[in-house]
Parts: structure tokens; C-alpha cells; sequence
């Protein structure tokens, strides 16, 4: 049932407002999804439900709601190419959600790493029921718009092979429904780690100080994170996957992330230089990406009124889709339509 608008098959991905998003959340996510905007009908939403996932203070979280989808412009997501949305202003999540959740066996969601990094770090009573259920919510998301592709980051790839399970199971349930979607992850960059501990993802909810580099950081401290980095005390710059040259290998990626050259040219560009000229030379595109798209940010969120009519235009696009979605999915399942 993959629905083609303007002959182009369908994309959709969100962030959580959860913090501020950081240089792993622009590389595994959005400089995609400014890659792909010509050729597939875009729908990027800020995704605020899954944020409550976690506690979240409700004045901060509306700020972080309107700062991310100024974020996603401001990276070059085009609001006459793609359609820009709160997930929340679409009741159709959260409905499509709990009909998911009844379908979506226990077994499968406790199997989430996740879930299991999320879970472990907190008391057993504490962990939220939300958090278990996130990735029937995600798959409620993806869906509702009959998304061929999703690009990601890959810490959420199990989620979408949970989404597609989830679909054939309802299609085989209840009838072909939903189109099965398919993972996009980048090149490079589909895992940027943390500057503090190269062994783990880069987060923007980690709380140390120089964990990640936020999209929205001062440009002297976003250099100076990068050039305080942990690396290791060998010499050779070269990509790697030992763990003990995680850090190295970690500023190697940012940097053929953002430069999209290739591995072979990039260790050639290194070979007999130190680990100070890769950490300069990894701020330098750094701070080059950030700036422009600072000023645009800037620019955006001084400006009265723009943000608020992409937000609604994105809005009644996305909620046409999403409701006539769901009111199949409810027809199907055997709800009682209202005279
Ligand atoms: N470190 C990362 N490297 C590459 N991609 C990443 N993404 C997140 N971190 C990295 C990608 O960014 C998109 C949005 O992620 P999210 O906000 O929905 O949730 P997340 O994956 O849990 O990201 P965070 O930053 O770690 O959030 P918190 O700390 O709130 O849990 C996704 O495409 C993700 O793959």
C-alpha cells in the first residue's frame, strides 16, 4: 500500500526534543534527510511523545519542540520540499500507537537494546511503561504515512526491523495495510560516539560536560571539546575497530562524515601528522558546518510568525495522510466508525 506523491516514494524520520541536539544526531540523521529531499516526498516531525518518555520539564520541553524544528530548517531541511511537523499536533500517533502496542508481543519489545541501555540505568520500579513501548509509538509514526524509507542513525535500526514485524503481522492479521519500510543509514556517521568515551554512542541527554558537541554550542567551545577528545597513546591516524582506538577512529569518522571523502584518502591526508593536527582539522569542519547553520538558526527564531505557519502548514499536510491512515487501520481492526 505504498502511497506515491508527485511519483515519489515516501520518506519519514524525527528527533526527540529530549536536550540539545548534538553533531551525532546532524550526521546520523539530518544531513540525510537533506540529501534525499529531492527525490522522495519527505515528512520530518519533532518527535515530543517519545520525549516523555523520560521526565521532561514541560516549559523546556516546548522551547526544545520549537528550537528542533528551527534546527531542521536551519540544516537545510526545506519547508517547500519537505513537510516539517509536531508529532504531537497529530492525534493519530498516539491512537495507531495503543493499537500497535495491543499487537506488539511483550517478548519483542523487552528484546530492545534500547530499552535495556535506557532501563538499566535506572531502578526497576522507576523505568516508565512509555519506555517499553517507544518503538510501537515509532512504529505508529512511520506507518500512519506508508514511509518507504526511514533514515537513521543505526542505534534505531532494531526499531525498524520491530516495525516491519509489527506490519506484517497487522497485514497478516487483518489485511494488507501498511507498507513495509525500509532503513537508511549513512554512509559514515551512522554511530558518532561520545568525545569523553569513545566506547559509548554520543547522546544528547548525557550530562558530562564534553560528551557531545551540540549543534547550537558556542563555535570556541564546540573546538575546544573536539580538541580535549579522549584518543589513545599511539601514533597512527587510521580508521580501526579496535575498542582501544575508538577515539581516533570516532574524530576520523565526524571528519569523513562531514567531508564525505573516502577512508584510503583520508588516512593518506593524516599519514606522519599528529593526533593535534586531526583534532584541528576535525574542528575546523566542525565549526564551518556550524556556523552557517547557526546564523540561520538565528535568523529563524527571530523571525515573527515563520516558524508557527511551517509548523501549521506541515500540520494539516501531515494530519490528511495520518488520519485517513488511521481511520483504515481502526476500520480494519473492526472499530465502529461514528455516524
Ligand atoms: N551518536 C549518534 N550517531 C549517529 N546518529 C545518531 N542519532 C542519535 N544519536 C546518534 C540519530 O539521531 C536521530 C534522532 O535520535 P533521537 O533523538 O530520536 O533518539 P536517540 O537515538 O536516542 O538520540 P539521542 O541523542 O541519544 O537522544 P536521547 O539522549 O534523548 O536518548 C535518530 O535517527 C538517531 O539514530
Amino acid at each position: 500500500m505504498s502511497e506515491v506523491s508527485n511519483g515519489k516514494p515516501r520518506v519519514l524520520s524525527g528527533i526527540q526534543p529530549s536536550g540539545n541536539l548534538t553533531i551525532g544526531n546532524y550526521l546520523g540523521a539530518l544531513k540525510q534527510w537533506v540529501e534525499v529531499q529531492r527525490d522522495y516526498d519527505c515528512f520530518y516531525c519533532v518527535v515530543d511523545l517519545h520525549a516523555i518518555t523520560a521526565a521532561q520539564d514541560p516549559e523546556e520541553l516546548r522551547q526544545k519542540t520549537r528550537e528542533s524544528a528551527a534546527i531542521y530548517i536551519a540544516s537545510g531541511i526545506d519547508p517547500e520540499l519537505s513537510t516539517i511537523f509536531v508529532q504531537s499536533h497529530i492525534p493519530a500517533h498516539s491512537e495507531l500507537a495503543w493499537m500497535l502496542t495491543c499487537m506488539a508481543p511483550l517478548g519483542w519489545l523487552n528484546r530492545m537494546t534500547q530499552f535495556k541501555d535506557k532501563a538499566g540505568k535506572q531502578a526497576q520500579e522507576s523505568i516508565g511503561a512509555g519506555l517499553l513501548n517507544y518503538p510501537s509509538l515509532m512504529a505508529a509514526d512511520i506507518l500512519l504515512y506508508h514511509a518507504d524509507l526511514v533514515p537513521v542513525g543505526d542505534d534505531q535500526n532494531q526499531h525498524l526491523e520491530f516495525t516491519r514485524d509489527l506490519a506484517q503481522r497487522f497485514n497478516h492479521r487483518y489485511g494488507e495495510t501498511f507498507t513495509l519500510p525500509s532503513v537508511m543509514n549513512p554512509q559514515a556517521g551512522a554511530r558518532i560516539m561520545g568525545l569523553d568515551r569513545p566506547t559509548a554512542k554520543m547522546s544528547k541527554s548525557d550530562e558530562s560536560e564534553h560528551h557531545a558537541v551540540y549543534l547550537l554550542d558556542d563555535l570556541t567551545r564546540a573546538r575546544k571539546k573536539i580538541m580535549r577528545a579522549v584518543t589513545d597513546s599511539q601514533r597512527e591516524i587510521r580508521f580501526s575497530d579496535d575498542a582501544e582506538r575508538a577515539g581516533v577512529n570516532n574524530l576520523l569518522t565526524i571528519y569523513q562524515a562531514i567531508t564525505n571523502k573516502r577512508p584510503d584518502e583520508i588516512e593518506a591526508h593524516f599519514a606522519g601528522k599528529g593526533y593535534g593536527d586531526l583534532k584541528r582539522a576535525v574542528a575546523d569542519c566542525v565549526v564551518d558546518t556550524l556556523e552557517p547553520l547557526q546564523a540561520r538558526y538565528n535568523e529563524l527564531m527571530n523571525e515573527d510568525g515563520y516558524l508557527d505557519s511551517v509548523l501549521k502548514i506541515g500540520r494539516e499536510k501531515a494530519a490528511a495522510i495520518a488520519e485517513a491512515t488511521l481511520k483504515l487501520a481502526q476500520d480494519r481492526m473492526g472499530f465502529l466508525a461514528p455516524s
